[in-house]
């Protein structure tokens, strides 16, 4: 299956106001996996779900698409990632159509899980992106073994673990980052600081200001970014991954965001101030984004219409696709549950 590649727009315009090369390619890509992720959430959230056509829960980083964005353009190919909930454009950066994250939630063979998860816990070993775990924080161990067995191994690489300002209250958390701490992991650590979990707000859960207070308790540098500036994302998760390779240890970076929708679509968020949505959505990431590559001379407004108009295409040809896509076969029922009797763990 092709993957998704934003190579059209990665025509760097000239002229005395662009930038260099490098950053005006990162900023096409960045705002092409932005809107990206937002349409494809979009769509399952507020048309799809409504029909009834989705089989699971449905939960959407809406407003969050910076930090997936930034961080997953910092990652390389053999870096392992640990998604969470709010993370879907890690996928389309590793390769994943958006066919099959639509299959995926329909419950269609053509999904990751192949119709075993209506839902996004979802991951592709191939790809080394982990399945995400449906409880709080238990990924941060499993991503703490990751990096145990990439440094074993002697690989330059890193783990790269997601999770909620809520799952930073739970044991699994503080236990998967004191292992790594300890024993020196090529693990990061990125909180999707959205100041909810649930319906439960940041000074309900934790008695800190900052998430990234809590680095300095296990010993490892811990920095605060602005979530919603795709280069900021993107340039401390370059930090964080040249300290992690390097054999320093772990490295946590807090992505200060806001989320803006419901905690799933079921939810109406009438427990969230209205006013705090509407300030938010001043500090939208991708209109910002548009905004900077405009004033900067990096796009004009036809080439970022162009670039929304051949997403929601791509959306349109992926949601036809998906919905013809069988559901799968009874006997496949236990495929692919439990690791065949080989000796052959799966390698990631
Ligand atoms: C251990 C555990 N408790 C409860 C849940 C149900 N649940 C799923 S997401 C979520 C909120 C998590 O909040 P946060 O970590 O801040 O992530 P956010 O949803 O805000 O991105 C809850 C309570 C769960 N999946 N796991
Ligand atoms: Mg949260």
């Amino acid at each position: 299956m092709a993957a998704v590649r934003p190579i059209d727009f990665l025509q760097a315009p000239s002229g005395p106001s662009a930038g260099t090369d490098a950053e005006v390619g990162l900023a096409f890509r960045a705002l092409h996996y932005m809107v990206l992720m937002r349409e494809v959430e979009d769509r399952i959230e507020r048309k799809l779900y409504r029909q009834g056509k989705i089989v699971g829960g449905v939960y959407v980083g809406r407003g969050q698409e910076a930090i997936a964005v930034g961080v997953g353009l910092a990652t390389e190919p053999e870096d392992v990632l640990f998604p969470c909930h709010r993370d879907l454009a890690l996928y389309f950066i590793r390769g994943v159509h958006p066919r099959q994250v639509f299959a995926q939630y329909m419950g269609r063979v053509g999904g990751l899980t192949r119709g075993k998860d209506g839902n996004m816990h979802m991951g592709d070993l191939k790809l080394k992106i982990v399945a995400i775990i449906s409880a709080m924080a238990a990924s941060v161990p499993v991503a703490a073994g990751a990096a145990l067995g990439i440094k074993y191994k002697g690989l330059p690489h890193a783990a790269f673990v997601f999770f909620g300002d809520g799952a930073t209250s739970r044991g699994d958390w503080h236990e998967g980052i004191n292992l790594a701490a300890v024993q020196k992991l090529p693990l990061v650590l990125i909180c999707n600081n959205n100041q909810w979990a649930y319906s439960t707000p940041l000074e309900k859960q934790m008695a800190c200001k900052n998430v990234a207070d809590r680095g300095p308790g296990y010993g490892i540098p811990a920095e605060i970014v602005d979530g919603n500036d795709v280069f900021a994302v993107y340039h401390a998760a370059q930090r964080a991954a040249a300290h992690a390779r390097s054999g320093l240890g772990p490295y946590l970076i807090e992505c200060k965001t806001f989320r803006m929708t419901g905690h799933a679509a079921h939810d109406q968020a009438l427990y969230v101030p209205k006013q705090l949505f509407e300030e938010w959505a001043k500090k939208d990431p991708i209109d910002r984004l548009e905004r900077h590559m405009l004033r900067k001379g990096w796009a004009s407004q036809e080439e970022i219409d162009r670039l929304h108009r051949e997403i929601l295409q791509l959306v349109d040809e992926s949601v036809a696709w998906a919905e013809q896509s069988p559901y799968p076969d009874p006997s496949e029922l236990y495929d692919n549950v439990y690791e065949t009797p080989s000796g052959q763990g799966s390698e990631v």
